[in-house]
């Protein structure tokens, strides 16, 4: 079977997108078969996602992200923008701002065009919907609690860490550091996310705040490692920033990747505003 697909990026992080409005892949173990061959930098096209389009009936489009690992995640902050930029410029969606289902509920991507004439989209804001905060939601395991703001997290007798955990859909397990630069993500990364406490494991970002607007940022994936960007990782930091009183409800993720510009606004919703991009389009026998 031959597929076209589009490979593009928001920050770096990488996705193989297939429109897969028309056509049916296959079931969900073909799927993530496919993306563990598709996303392999060596045999495959090479990205840190899969995601695919799909047609819906609760919204205007669905979304599905496997990660590289061939697991499936609920949601994708970085995969949602590319997503948009997709569907518009390719007329699979007419509206600039529109409604997509995902395992982690609606999302609401608006399109920021380069100018009122060229429909080239620059940047997308997305609404990502309510963090989930709820110890059961999240999930992690022990008694339920409302919130898990600085709780001691323990790898061993020598490396604990005070964490703080925020579910986007997706599940991020949030550590405040002194210098981004200086942590070994690559070594840590791995036993938090599989750390006990986390029955669906978690993704981990390591942050530090330089302000009140600002944050630098590093991300370790679950499912795909290290990588340049997380969208919903940059949305748990804010949104874990806020709990521990360290920023305002406003600020600039400092991404390896970029920068994303991340609000928890009033009406209790995270919105996301940062680029996406075109890489190449390619076809692939399977
Ligand atoms: O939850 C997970 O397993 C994540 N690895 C999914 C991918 C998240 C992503 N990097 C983002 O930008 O939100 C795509």
């Amino acid at each position: 079977m031959k597929i076209d697909f589009v490979k593009m990026h928001g920050l770096g992080n990488d996705f193989i997108l297939i429109d897969c409005i028309n056509k049916s892949l296959g079931d969900s173990s073909f799927l993530s078969y496919l993306a563990k061959k598709l996303c392999d930098r060596n045999f495959g096209i090479g990205a840190d996602g899969l995601v695919l389009i799909l047609p819906s009936s609760k919204a205007d489009l669905k979304m599905r992200i496997f990660n590289s690992d061939g697991t499936e995640a609920q949601t994708c902050g970085n995969g949602i923008r590319c997503f948009a930029k997709y569907t518009y410029e390719n007329e699979l969606i007419s509206k600039n701002k529109f409604k997509v289902e995902t395992l982690a509920g609606i999302i609401t991507p608006e399109l920021i065009f380069q100018d009122l004439k060229n429909k080239k989209v620059l940047k997308v804001k997305v609404d990502m919907g309510t963090p989930k905060l709820r110890r059961r939601e999240i999930p992690m395991t022990g008694e339920d609690t409302p919130t898990v703001v600085d709780e001691t997290l323990e790898i061993n007798s020598e490396q604990t860490f005070k964490v703080t955990c925020v579910s986007m859909g997706n599940p991020h397990c949030i550590v405040f550091v002194d210098d981004v630069q200086s942590i070994p993500v690559e070594e840590i990364g791995p036993k938090i996310e599989n750390h006990p406490l986390f029955p669906e494991k978690t993704n981990v970002e390591f942050i530090q705040v330089l302000n009140k607007q600002e944050i630098n940022f590093r991300v370790w994936e679950r499912g795909a490692g290290e990588t340049l960007a997380c969208g919903t990782g940059a949305c748990a930091a804010l949104v874990a920033a806020v709990l521990n009183k360290k920023t305002d409800r406003e600020a600039i993720i400092h991404l390896l990747g970029g920068d994303l510009d991340i609000h928890w606004a009033d009406d209790g919703h995270v919105y996301m505003t940062g680029p996406a991009e075109l890489v190449f389009k390619g076809e692939m026998e399977i």
